[in-house]
């Protein structure tokens, strides 16, 4: 079950929306077929291993699989189906699939054509795997990372606005990565104005660039800012409900812009996450600026914090912190976090932390 973890685990971030999943299948005690979901409409994991494994030996064999086999037709046919084609003795499962289509039906498929079935091997392991596909799935919303860089005193800039750079490259490259990962990321429309980003992924080997997503209440963004203009990846302006039509208009004449309008006039974090989930977006970078960090923070709308900290001491009352907007008041609101890792990196800290379950 670690292989067939470790083999889902090469996967993540190009599977959306679908989960990453793993499998093995081992005949008298040798593995003979592995493989891994890679892309959404093609072949899940065990379709791949018994594949690999072909008729002989898929026969009587031990089937591991990080997540329930589904019992569905969807863009592909079930593979509890298959499994029971292929006359496999035993399945092993990390997690259940909470997707309503699948949802213990797979197991229950299983374990009526007589194939012995174990659940919650590795599951711990299994749960982090998906943790995107999970929320999505149950919420309707993206999961939502939120990245912030600071100096030790947690400023932003200099109190003259000079940002570049507080944390070294190490740690800028570790965020292309997480870009790679997302489906979409996010700023506010100050971030463009101010420093006109392309908000795409640099790796050394290249990689898949976010859907842009823009929050912009007075569609301020300028027509020739990067986002708008570079094609590297869809834009998405999402504004208020009175928007200038005519600016709606010269946006949306370009290619790969879409405006997105909400009910209200000052863009909420939770109406513009439902409408992201609609529209598909399982995952969400956010590399906000103070105030859509502030705007995220108080609806506490935020599943997981990934915080560099450079050994800088920046100093200055009015010098940028990492969270703006109004803040809680008291110390029973505040959002209490679990640090899961820290790492050093470079000369920086990256502390990954996620929100406390109550
Ligand atoms: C599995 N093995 O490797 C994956 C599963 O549209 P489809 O046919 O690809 O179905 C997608 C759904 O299937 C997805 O939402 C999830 O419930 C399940 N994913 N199941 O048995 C796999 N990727
Ligand atoms: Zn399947």
């Amino acid at each position: 079950m670690k292989f067939a973890i470790d083999l889902a685990k090469r996967a993540t971030g190009q599977t959306s929306p679908n989960p990453v999943v793993g499998s093995v299948v081992v005949k008298n005690g040798e593995i003979v077929g592995f493989g891994a979901h890679l892309r959404a409409g093609e072949a899940h994991a065990e379709v791949n291993a018994i594949q690999m494994a072909g008729v002989d030996k898929a026969n009587g064999s031990t089937v591991y699989v990080t997540l329930e086999p589904c019992s569905h037709f969807g863009k592909t046919p079930p593979c509890s189906d298959l499994l029971i084609q292929s006359q496999v003795s035993r399945v092993v499962i990390a997690s259940t699939d909470p997707n309503p289509l699948v949802a213990g039906k797979g197991i229950e498929k299983l374990r009526k054509a007589g194939i012995e079935v174990d659940l919650g091997v590795c599951e711990e392991e299994a749960l982090a795997l998906n943790q995107v596909f999970f929320h999505h799935i149950k919420t309707g919303k993206p999961f939502v990372t939120l990245k912030t860089a600071a100096s030790l005193d947690g400023k932003t800039a200099t109190h003259t606005n000079e940002s570049r750079w507080i944390t070294g490259p190490d740690a800028r490259l570790d965020v292309h990565q997480y870009r790679h990962q997302h489906d979409a990321i996010l700023v506010g429309v100050g971030t463009v104005l101010a420093d006109d980003p392309s908000l795409d992924t640099r790796l050394p080997n290249g990689g898949k660039n976010p859907i842009r997503i823009i929050l912009d209440s007075h569609l301020r963004t300028p027509l020739n800012s990067k986002v708008l203009t570079d094609g590297k990846a869809p834009t998405w302006i999402v504004t208020g409900s009175k928007p200038d039509l005519e600016k709606v208009a010269a946006l949306e004449e370009k290619e790969g812009i879409k405006v997105l309008t909400l009910p209200m006039e000052k863009v909420e974090v939770n109406a513009l996450l439902s409408l992201l989930g609609e529209e598909g977006i399982t995952s969400l970078f956010i590399e906000g600026g103070a105030t859509v960090n502030g705007s995220f923070l108080k609806e506490k709308a935020i599943q997981q914090v990934i915080t560099y900290i450079a050994p800088k001491l920046i100093g200055g009352k009015g010098a940028p912190t990492l969270v703006g907007g109004e803040g809680f008041a008291t110390m029973d609101e505040v959002v209490e976090l679990e640090i899961k890792e820290v790492t050093k990196m470079g000369p920086d800290l990256k502390i990954v932390s996620a929100p406390k379950l109550d």
